[in-house]
């Protein structure tokens, strides 16, 4: 069975569960942040050589970073299918996910750190602002890309697996998606509807 090296508030090994119970593979969690967990441990070490997770061990793959791993995943599991079949889509959806990393899931890291991580009395108001801002600016372009679409893609993919937790976790940032953004907030409806959203949160 996979082995998933994970932590239950970590939103990138959320990815990860979310490609799993959408192609109902069973998988034995590893709570890495267990008080019992050895983080010197040679096999998490082998799957995950920064020490982060999400990291699997799956029979005699080894591998790290959620977007890979869940690229792994949907060669090896193909059913059903989260990535288009023709290849320039699925370059697309690459392409996004690696640009949208950078802008729009790191910029949600770093309002963890500085609303949740911080002492209080180091945490800056302003930074907040800004990067509740910047991460508003993508969600706006994301509507646009949603319109007349149910998923980001058209059909539901690794793209929006991509996103799923890091939005979800944005109401305890001290944010949300804008109201008058419809399409966002319809597609992300559609997400919470879907059983991999509950069966991935804990
Ligand atoms: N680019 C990596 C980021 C992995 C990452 O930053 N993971 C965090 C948790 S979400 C981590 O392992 N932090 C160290 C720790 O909390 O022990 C990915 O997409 O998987």
């Amino acid at each position: 069975m996979i082995k998933l090296y994970c932590f239950p508030r970590s939103g990138n090994s959320r990815e990860v569960k979310l490609a799993l119970f959408e192609k109902n593979i069973p998988f034995e969690p590893v709570n890495t942040h267990a008080p019992d967990f050895n983080k010197e441990d040679v096999e998490f070490k082998k799957a995950s050589p920064k020490g982060k997770v999400p990291a699997i061990i799956d029979g005699d793959v080894y591998m790290s970073e959620a977007f890979e791993i869940n690229q792994y995943l949907d060669k090896k599991y193909p059913a059903p299918s989260l990535s288009p079949q023709d290849d320039a889509a699925a370059a697309k959806i690459r392409e996004w996910v690696g640009i949208n990393d950078k802008r729009f899931v790191l910029k949600i890291g770093l309002l963890v750190i500085e609303c949740l991580l911080k002492p209080k009395d180091q945490q800056k108001e302003e930074t907040k602002q800004k990067l509740r801002a910047e991460i508003s600016d993508v969600l706006k372009e994301m509507d646009t890309m949603l319109e007349g679409r149910e998923y980001l893609f058209g059909d539901y993919s690794l793209a929006d697996i991509s996103v799923t937790p890091h939005i979800a976790a944005l109401p305890i940032l001290g944010t949300s998606i804008p109201a008058e953004l419809k399409n966002v907030t319809a597609w992300f409806a559609r997400i919470q509807a879907r059983p991999s959203f509950k069966q991935s949160a804990s």
